[in-house]
């Protein structure tokens, strides 16, 4: 190996997972629901019907599960509150949710464990989803999320160091609104972007609600699951599909959020899906704010191009092109080398810290007779994704930390159990968790400060 592959000194080890994936527990302490309880209890909506009502039980379970992330030398936990513990009803303030907050966010302190809090990783509270016009499609619940910004910035801005307002607000646009994969489950394209623009809103709101109460130090970001776009070909067609996807994808929110504007390709692009009257004269000034970095998740790149069998989510003038490339179980790509360009290019257009917020593998992992779960390919995974963040470190890019997703298998969205990303495996009958190999790899990785055969 060679030098290229340092970490920076100072660089973050963390760890990351989401409430409504982990936590159970959905009716307790006033909690009410969200739009993802009510979509995976929707027979049908999600493989197996499985819910989050118990997943792993971590509402009940967090000390057992921050002792064994002390004892693997995670540095940093990427945790998400849940807007219907807090706000249950999507205004009202719930106490004992905050409370449970406060427990959690101490236990990590007192365990040397760095807190990281995301305000929305897609529960929204279903009350403010009444259907046609509300949640997402409407305005008001930009000014709920501003409120609830205020709520825990008040009650947790002197413990939690860093906030993030969103997690992938692509997903919850476009797979909520326009392919009907997540909650709350509609499926038309031109829906998908009145529910971009009030999550960018939203975003801008909640930055400024932050700003005003919490401490000067208090880092403010958001976490995008920044494409990393491949054209097919170098055919013009699907040159021109490549860049209309970047545009939907992803400059839908880089551009207003990091430069004030929404770009004209994307504008132009889109008209015969949606006349973007819902733009109001102060929205791209409220958007656009100073961010402290830029979360990125990264699983995998995307191949588009101008013919397909898939259309991208929102669109119908680009495609996902299957590329031969080894799978992980998602039948997601495998390629490192997409995360230092993906770094590369976030810096060269806007040049602000990055920190990878989610990478990580699912798999079909078991336990097996000899009381381990072995997985070798998370290991080569995690591995080969840590040394693309190295590659795009010694090209000069500023990247802070990595946050391996997840830390406990659990609750994948419409896949449901299926799927298994954690580097700890929960028995989901027995609520056990058991490292698997890569978990004691990334302990020994972060014991280290860097990769195997790095030099200093
Ligand atoms: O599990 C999800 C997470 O909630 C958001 N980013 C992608 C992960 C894997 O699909």
């Amino acid at each position: 190996m060679t030098t290229a592959h340092r970490l920076p000194t100072g660089f973050t080890w963390g760890a990351a997972m989401a409430s409504y994936q982990i936590e159970g527990a959905v009716t307790e302490d006033g909690r009410r629901p969200s739009i993802w309880d009510t979509f995976s209890h929707t027979p049908g909506r999600v493989a197996g019907d499985d819910t989050g009502d118990v997943a792993c039980d971590h509402y009940h379970r967090w000390p057992e599960d921050l002792d064994l992330m002390r004892d693997l030398g995670i540095a940093a936990y990427r945790f998400s509150i849940a807007w219907p513990r807090v706000m249950p009803d999507g205004r009202t303030v719930n106490q004992k949710g905050l409370d449970f907050y406060r427990r959690l966010v101490e236990g990590m302190l007192e365990r040397g464990i760095r807190p990281m809090a995301t305000l929305y990783h897609w529960d929204l509270p279903q009350d403010l989803d009444g259907g046609a016009g509300s949640g997402w499609l409407g305005r008001d619940v930009t000014d709920r999320f501003a409120d609830y910004a205020t709520v825990v910035g008040q009650a947790l801005g002197d413990v939690v160091p860093a906030f993030l307002t969103l997690n992938e607000p692509q997903c919850a646009a476009f797979l909520g609104y326009a392919t009907g994969e997540h909650a709350p489950g509609r499926i038309q394209d031109g829906l998908a972007y009145p529910a971009a623009h009030h999550l960018n809103l939203a975003h801008g709101k909640g930055v400024l609600a932050l700003r005003a109460v919490l401490p000067a130090t208090a880092e403010v970001a958001v976490t995008l699951n920044v494409h990393q776009v491949e054209p097919a070909s170098d055919s013009d067609a699907d040159l021109a599909a490549a860049a209309h996807v970047d545009a939907v994808a992803n400059r839908i929110f880089l551009d207003p959020m990091l430069r004030g504007s929404y770009p004209a390709d994307l504008l132009t692009g889109t008209r015969h899906l949606t006349d973007w009257t819902y733009v109001r004269d102060g929205d791209l000034e409220t958007i656009h704010q100073p961010v402290d970095f830029l979360g990125v998740n990264y699983y995998n790149p995307a191949w588009v191009g101008a013919s397909g069998e898939r259309a991208w989510a929102g669109t119908d003038r680009a495609f996902v092109v299957d590329v031969p490339r080894p799978r992980t179980v998602m039948g997601w790509p495998i390629e490192a080398s997409g995360l230092t360009r993906l770094l590369g290019r976030l810096h060269d257009d806007h040049g602000l810290p990055l920190i990878v917020t989610e990478n990580g593998m699912s798999g079909h992992d078991v336990v097996d007779a000899d009381g381990g779960s072995h997985d070798p390919e998370r290991i080569e995974f995690i591995d080969a994704h840590l040394r693309a963040v190295a590659d795009a470190v010694a090209q000069g890019v500023d990247v802070r930390g990595y946050y391996v997703w997840s830390f406990l298998d659990n609750f994948e969205w419409a896949w449901g159990y299926e799927k298994r990303f954690g580097i700890v495996h929960v028995d989901f009958e027995t609520q056990v968790r058991t490292p698997k190999d890569s978990a004691r790899w990334y302990r020994d990785v972060i014991a280290r400060g860097g990769l195997e055969g790095a030099r200093a």
